[in-house]
This record gives C-alpha cells, sequence and structure tokens, in this order.
C-alpha cells in the first residue's frame, strides 16, 4: 500500500509539473526537426559555414544542409569498438575542426577502438584521438594520424568530447575509467589506485586535457602547451584540469570570456556544470556536487574527505542538480548532457545563457529535459526549465544525446528515442523562435 500511494504522489506531482510547464510555455523557444534516421548522434558543429558535420555514436559521419538534407562525410564503422543493440558509451564521441580548417582541411576526432596489445588484458578498450585530413567534401580515413590513445578499463565513463580553445590548443575530455565510484570493482580489476584515478596526477582518466597539434614536440605526434600546469613536473603534462567524472560535454563560450564549460556526469546525487580553469581541481572522488563523496556508499556522503588531500582548493560546481538515483522526489533527472552558452541571434531571450539538459529521468523511457541556466549579477547561476512551445508537455520526449553548434552560434539538440544504439530512432531537432 505504501508503495502504491508513494507511486500515485510521483505521478500527480509529474502531472503537476508537466501543467505548471505546458501554463508557463512562455520560453518562445520550440524545436525544428530537420533530420531523423540516426542512430545516437553525438556531434554537430560547423563544416563550412553552409553546413554542419553531424556523427553518429555508431560510427557515420554527415555533412546536413541548413533544412536538413544529408550527405555521407566518412564513415568510421568498421575502426569501433561498441555494441550495436546495447547502451554503450563507446563510439565517435567528439569531433573538432581545426581552427584554420579552411585552409588546412585538418579535423580531430574522438572515438573509441579495441583494446590495444600494449594495454593491461582486463581493461575494455582504447580511446583514440586522431588527426584525419578531409579530400573534397569526404574524410580521408587513409590520413589518418592518431595523437593521442588513452586506455580504457570499462565500457563507460569515456568522455570523448574535444574543442579547439581560443588559444588555438586542442582540449580533450578524459572520463575517469568507469565502473562506479571512481574505485576497483575487485582486487583484480586494477583499474586505478587506492585513491582513484580522478585525482592521481599520474593518469590522464578522469581529467580535462590540452594538447599542441600544430607543433609536436621532437619525436612525438603532438606537443604539450609550455603553461600547462605538469610541464616540469608533478603529473602527466597533457593535464590541464583534475577531479573529473564523466565530461559529457566541453564547449568554450563563444563570447564573453570565452570561458570552457563541462558537463560532469554524477554518481547518484549530484550532476554538475564546472567552467574549467587551468590548475583546477573539480573535486571527484573526493567530491561530488559540494558533498564529500563516499567511494564505499555513494548514497550517503562523508562528513569529511574519505582520504586527506592536503591543503588543495577545489573548484564547486556553477550549477548543479540533485540526482533521481538518490532523491526520487526532488531530483531533475539522472545523467547532464552539457551544451553551450547561446549566443545566436534567433533567441534574444536565451543570450548568454547555458543551454544543456538532462539526459533522460529514466533508463528505460524517453523523458529527457532540457534546461537553461542565467548567471546573476552576484556570479550565481540559477537553472530553469526550458518549456518547449513545440511540444505539448513542454518536454522533448526522447534522450538528449548531445547539443551541437553552427556558424551562427545556434543552438541544435541531438536525440535518440532509447537509451541503447539499436534503432534508427536518432533525430536532429534546431532550436528556433516560436510560432515559424
Ligand atoms: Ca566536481
Amino acid at each position: 500500500m505504501k508503495a502504491i500511494l508513494a507511486l500515485l504522489t510521483v505521478s500527480l506531482a509529474s502531472l503537476f509539473a508537466n501543467f505548471a510547464v505546458a501554463a508557463d510555455g512562455a520560453s518562445g523557444v520550440a524545436l525544428k526537426l530537420l533530420a531523423t534516421n540516426l542512430t545516437g548522434p553525438t556531434v554537430l558543429g560547423d563544416y563550412d559555414g553552409k553546413r554542419v558535420l553531424l556523427a553518429e555514436q555508431v560510427g557515420p559521419l554527415h555533412l546536413m544542409t541548413p533544412d536538413g538534407q544529408l550527405k555521407p562525410f566518412g564513415d568510421l564503422s568498421a575502426k569501433l569498438a561498441v555494441n550495436l543493440g546495447k547502451f554503450d558509451e563507446r563510439g565517435v564521441l567528439g569531433v573538432a575542426m581545426h581552427p584554420k580548417f579552411a585552409q588546412n582541411r585538418k579535423l580531430y576526432i574522438c572515438y573509441s577502438v579495441p583494446l590495444r596489445a600494449s594495454a593491461p588484458t582486463n581493461w575494455n578498450h582504447t580511446m583514440n584521438i586522431a588527426e584525419f585530413a578531409a579530400k573534397g567534401d569526404t574524410l580521408d580515413v587513409a590520413s589518418e594520424r592518431v595523437l593521442l590513445q588513452i586506455d580504457r578499463p570499462y565500457f563507460n565513463h569515456n568522455g570523448g568530447r574535444i574543442a579547439f580553445g581560443p588559444d588555438g590548443f586542442l582540449y580533450i575530455g578524459s572520463g575517469d575509467g568507469g565502473h562506479k565510484n571512481d574505485i576497483n570493482k575487485d582486487d583484480k580489476d586494477q583499474a586505478r589506485g587506492p585513491r582513484g584515478n580522478a585525482q592521481d596526477l599520474n593518469t590522464l582518466l578522469g581529467k580535462i586535457l590540452r594538447i599542441d597539434v600544430d607543433q609536436p614536440a621532437a619525436g612525438k605526434p603532438y606537443g604539450i602547451p609550455r603553461d600547462n600546469p605538469f610541464v616540469k613536473g608533478g603529473g602527466r603534462p597533457e593535464i590541464y584540469a583534475w577531479g573529473i567524472r564523466n565530461p559529457w560535454s566541453l564547449t568554450f563560450d563563444r563570447a564573453g570570456q570565452r570561458e570552457l564549460f563541462e558537463g560532469d556526469i554524477g554518481q547518484n546525487r549530484w550532476e554538475e556544470i564546472n567552467i574549467i580553469v587551468k590548475g583546477g581541481n573539480y573535486g571527484w572522488n573526493l567530491k561530488e556536487g559540494e558533498e564529500w563523496f563516499n567511494p564505499k556508499g555513494e548514497n550517503k556522503p562523508l562528513e569529511k574527505p574519505y582520504f586527506d588531500p592536503g591543503n588543495v582548493q577545489f573548484i564547486a560546481p556553477v550549477i548543479t542538480y540533485e540526482n533521481l538515483a538518490s532523491a526520487p522526489q526532488t531530483g531533475k533527472g539522472k545523467s547532464v548532457t552539457g551544451g553551450y552558452v547561446y549566443r545566436g541571434k534567433a533567441l534574444p531571450q536565451l543570450a548568454g545563457k547555458y543551454v544543456f539538459a538532462d539526459w533522460s529521468k529514466n533508463m528505460g523511457v524517453a523523458q529527457g529535459v532540457l534546461y537553461t541556466a542565467a548567471r546573476g549579477g552576484d556570479g550565481k547561476w540559477t537553472m530553469n526549465d526550458l518549456a518547449l512551445a513545440s511540444h505539448t508537455s513542454g518536454h522533448i520526449g526522447a534522450f538528449v544525446w548531445a547539443f551541437g553548434e553552427d556558424k551562427e552560434g545556434e543552438l541544435y539538440v541531438l536525440t535518440n528515442q532509447t537509451g541503447a544504439l539499436g534503432t534508427k530512432g536518432g533525430k536532429v531537432w534546431k532550436l528556433v523562435k516560436a510560432g515559424q
């Protein structure tokens, strides 16, 4: 009976929540459907000012016109380690065009391949960050130059989003190695040391990395920017920031202070958006949100850190929301899908706001929710539902896989109709003015 009452309470609450959204659907923002028949679309970004490059997690890459017409650009399917038909966090995870792509035709792709021979044999796969050239308007797969390989103990928490900064360097989000809590699953898995990967400066897992693709060091495929934090020792020289769990978005604000926003998927209690700065420690797995994380009991935060981190300044997230896994009544979702600061022209009501989403409230049901966050005069961010005028409930009714941005700064939402990679239910939507 108690369970039935609880269920009833939840469904009534969600009913009222939907009413509230519908009544308040004055965002003036709608979604325009541009492309369908995709599988887990992960990346969308400017290609040549006229078209965008669109990647599917399972391998195909396309060029897309403003009216949603797709033309094949390339296909990495044959190289990938990815499970079709299942929930998977591997595949094509990030694409970044070289800042001088129009001249040099170089682009960078982060994707998952079968475990390389030099990796621990019980690990899961290897993540490649590779340079490719475009030949005409197609990906020249044979031109590949692998820059960096990161071995991964589990299939999950890869991150894999990449972006060029205003400094011309390539930034790479690398998740903590997976399983959960950033601790070893058992004595045999040896996926990390006793203090996890994200706080361990001798591994590239659980970090934001920064490399120079244009000026390789002698005998190396890439260079290390000379002001990276550990260029003189103390940690891996590629590390730019650390204490990261699962960075599912890594985007620079194209205006303002050109800040680097990162969506960090939480464990059971808090989803986070961080503004990444050089040398910043973002807390994981000592902290989740602003609490001391308990790696042996993810729903029960600790009074103090589980090991003494010494004199460390942790950088708190700018936006957090509770995870339904530990807060079934008050939580907003399960997994943050980071987005972009809106700098387009079509939607002035979003100007300067960070647009993002929760992936879905339910692993099995398509209940993603779009959010915006605005920075107040005191520097604090406030998060709000982005009610969609195009959708009766105000909600998208899909799993929100990722966001994309075109040359004009207009934003796109990439969705999948299930949580798995088995169907062609993936779609591309554009954020547009309601009524158009
Ligand atoms: Ca954090």
